[in-house]
């Protein structure tokens, strides 16, 4: 059984849209095995996008994940990996699959609601950001 670390970002969180995602999420057979809401600091946002610290939107990025409280949330299931990253949609909501959650609610290439661990090294490593082995079950 897979593990994917899966965030509603602030602007999820802002427009109220954590019952409908979890509701996808559910709805596509996916187990939530850990949740907690979180309120990052920009130096925490800044940790744990590390990967694009080089990349333009960099501060823009970690100013808006630190702006309010996300969801995280532990997702298990079989190939939950890819299959959060499909019910999530491409990074640019313009070139999302209609039926996408960022198709359907992203308003913004930067605010685009949900964040999806990659493989399954960096999921690893993004569950350990947010959880201990406790608060998983
Ligand atoms: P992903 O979230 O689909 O995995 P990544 O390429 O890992 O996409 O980028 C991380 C996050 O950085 C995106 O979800 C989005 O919020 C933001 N981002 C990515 N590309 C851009 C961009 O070109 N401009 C502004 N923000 C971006
Ligand atoms: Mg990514």
């Amino acid at each position: 059984m897979e593990r994917t670390l899966s965030i509603i970002k602030p602007d999820g969180v802002e427009r109220k849209l954590v019952g409908e995602v979890v509701k996808r999420f559910e709805g596509a057979g996916i187990r939530i095995a850990a949740v907690k809401m979180v309120h990052l600091t920009k130096d925490q946002a800044r940790l744990f996008y590390a990967v694009h610290r080089e990349r333009p939107f960099f501060e823009s990025l970690t100013e808006f994940m630190s702006s309010g409280p996300l969801v995280a949330m532990v997702l298990e299931g079989e190939n939950v990996i890819q299959k959060n990253r499909e019910i999530m949609g491409a990074t640019n909501y313009k070139e999302a699959a209609p039926g996408t959650l960022r198709h359907d609610f992203a308003t913004d290439i930067e605010k685009n609601v949900v964040h999806g661990s990659d493989a399954p090294q960096t999921a690893n490593q993004e569950i350990a950001f947010f959880f201990n082995a406790l608060e998983i079950s």
